[in-house]
């Protein structure tokens, strides 16, 4: 094991407050998708151009169809090692950690996280834009493209696009584990969305120890004490005491 993975691993173990920040890079071993960079692009759309309210008023099916795609590769995929020691570090830590996720996927709830705080929603919940009910849809492939609640309006995904308010209440737990945090743990994420990638810096700020797991740089490494480079499911298991 390299010596800053070490460090890293004795820090966490002495850290009594721990915030890791996930992305979708912790899913790619998964196969899943992630949303730039090789592979990101979904029939040379960006993520810029499907997630965000406009798109969907303009062409609901077309945003439909990409959501529905990306439902039915989450549905055959599985958590992997990234996942599993995220899930164990819960375990080991209880409430000293709070895990703080971008994904939509739910793949740490399958790894066993608790209650991960999701900042960008969850796409299996539907949520219709006329009366507003959100409900739990896991048909895949979607029947109806795009899906119509009983009330007869229209049902989007349950996920937070661009230019659109970030649930408040897991917004609040995020900001107040980070600002509590003693070390912040950025996985997997590209750090370029706003404000899920302002925790990190509200942390700094704050006084805590940064770390990068991301076989690429990010704009927020500069922060970091530690960047570790390379992919989460190898890194994240050696992290943890035997
Ligand atoms: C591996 C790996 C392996 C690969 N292991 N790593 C400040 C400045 C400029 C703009 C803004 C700003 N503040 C707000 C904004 C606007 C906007 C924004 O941030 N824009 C920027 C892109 C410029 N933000 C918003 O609009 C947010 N809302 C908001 O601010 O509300 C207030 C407001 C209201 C009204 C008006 C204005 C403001 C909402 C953002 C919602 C983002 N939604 C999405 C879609 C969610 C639903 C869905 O899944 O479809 O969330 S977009 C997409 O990006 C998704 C992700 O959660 C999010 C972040 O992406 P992530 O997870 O980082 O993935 P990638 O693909 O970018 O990166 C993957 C990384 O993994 C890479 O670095 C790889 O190297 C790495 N990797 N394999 C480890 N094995
Ligand atoms: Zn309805």
């Amino acid at each position: 094991m390299n010596s800053e993975v070490a460090s890293l691993r004795a820090a966490l173990r002495e850290s009594p407050a721990v915030v890791a920040l996930t992305g979708a890079g912790v899913s790619a071993e998964s196969g899943i998708p992630t949303f730039r960079g090789a592979g990101g692009l979904w029939r040379t759309f960006r993520p810029e151009q499907l997630a965000t309210p406009e798109a969907f008023a303009r062409d609901p099916r077309l945003v439909w169809e990409w959501y529905d795609w990306r439902r039915g590769i989450i549905q055959r995929a599985a958590p992997n090692p990234g996942h599993r020691a995220l899930a164990d570090i819960e375990r080991r830590k209880g409430d000293g950690f709070t895990l703080v996720t971008q994904n939509v996927d739910g793949l740490h709830d399958r790894a066993g996280n608790r209650r991960p705080v999701k900042l960008h929603g969850d796409i299996w919940q539907t949520r219709c834009i006329r009366c507003g009910t959100v409900t739990l849809n896991r048909e895949v492939p979607l029947v109806l493209l795009p899906p119509r609640c009983p009330c007869g309006g229209l049902l989007r995904p349950g996920v937070v696009w661009f230019g659109e308010s970030l649930p408040p209440l897991e917004w609040q737990r995020a900001v107040e584990a980070s600002r509590q945090a003693d070390l912040f743990m950025l996985i997997g994420t590209s750090a370029v969305v706003y404000p899920a990638a302002g925790l990190a810096e509200m942390a700094h700020e704050a006084g805590a120890r940064i770390a990068v797991i991301n076989p690429e740089r990010t704009p927020l490494c500069g922060l970091a004490e530690w960047t570790l480079e390379g992919a989460a499911g190898e890194i994240l298991p050696n992290l943890i005491s035997p």
